[in-house]
């Protein structure tokens, strides 16, 4: 029997503060994501977009509360799509939708993640200098910061520190920088990636985290280099070359370990033609595909 993709859209941009990254799940699917799986040989069922109220309709103190709430509802769509032995794959919305995706990933077991990113999104409400949850988001799957969001879905930490990977990193913030060294995470800043080269660097990611058996990837489309991917809504340049970001999915791929993905951050507004939506679908292809030779 052929395995199942199951698509679940977050249109959530409660956790920054500029509109547009709510329709990220909509330019996916435009892009051809589910086709695009399908001819790959799954069978790919799409549940459609979990409720988001529009950011508009929502006074800055409820902030919080909002995301909570989309939060428990993508935590119970990520646990039900484990239950029912399928790969989700959440599309966002800000990197916020990763409290509830990666929380019910992790419902029963543990897994590794992978998170390629420009950013750590390790900051907590104490250190952050915008207070926008979209860089809080991986803190929070440790156990820090609002308590609303910690505790979605089931109390506490969602994950160890031993079990995350960043990949991509060139912008932290200077406090957020302190914790994430104390914390012992592994991280590949994109230094490591121009001296080591990207093929041991993944290498290395999947070796640290095969022991849990499965990954899910976590995939902040400013982690490339912004060119190629103009349609976020915090760019940093110097990021991940098209051949870099597909070689770290293939050499994911080639561990069969795969077993979730986001893809967040996608903002249509800033982009031309929707080419970060398309291009979010060719590294999908490869994370999901399998080599051509
Ligand atoms: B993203 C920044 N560190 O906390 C902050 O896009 C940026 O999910 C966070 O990685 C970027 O506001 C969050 C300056
Ligand atoms: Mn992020
Ligand atoms: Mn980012
Ligand atoms: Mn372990």
């Amino acid at each position: 029997m052929n395995q199942t993709i199951r698509i679940i859209g977050v249109p959530i941009d409660l956790g920054q503060p500029r509109r547009g990254v709510n329709m990220g799940p909509d330019a996916i699917r435009y892009a051809g994501l589910a086709e695009h799986l399908a001819r790959l040989g799954y069978h790919v069922e799409d549940q459609g977009n979990i409720h988001v109220p529009v950011r508009d309709t929502v006074p800055e103190v409820q902030m919080v509360t909002e995301i909570a709430r989309t939060s428990s509802a993508c935590y119970a769509q990520a646990r039900q799509a484990r239950a029912d032995g399928t790969i989700p794959i959440f599309l966002g919305g800000d990197h916020t939708i990763a409290v509830g995706s990666v929380g019910g990933v992790t419902h029963d077991t543990p897994c590794g993640v992978i998170w390629i990113d420009a950013h750590a999104d390790f900051n907590t409400p104490a250190i952050s200098p915008s207070g926008n949850v979209h860089g809080m988001s991986l803190s929070i799957l440790l156990g820090n910061g609002h308590e609303a969001l910690v505790n979605c879905g089931r109390t506490g930490a969602k994950i160890d520190a031993s079990h995350v990977v960043l990949v991509g990193i060139r912008d932290l913030d200077p406090l957020e920088k302190e914790v994430l060294t104390r914390s012992g995470i592994t991280t590949f800043t994109m230094r490591d990636i121009d001296e080591m080269g990207m093929s041991r660097v993944a290498r290395e990611a999947v070796s640290q985290l095969s022991h849990l058996g499965r990954l899910h990837v976590s995939l902040d489309m400013d982690s490339l280099e912004p060119a190629g991917a103009p349609g976020v809504g915090t760019p940093v340049p110097g990021g991940l070359t098209y051949r870099e970001a597909h070689l770290l999915m293939e050499i994911l791929a080639d561990s069969h370990l795969l077993s979730s993905m986001d893809i967040v951050e996608i903002n249509p507004i800033m982009d031309t033609s929707n080419q970060t939506a398309t291009l979010a679908v060719k590294l999908a292809v490869s994370l999901f595909g399998k080599r051509i030779l």
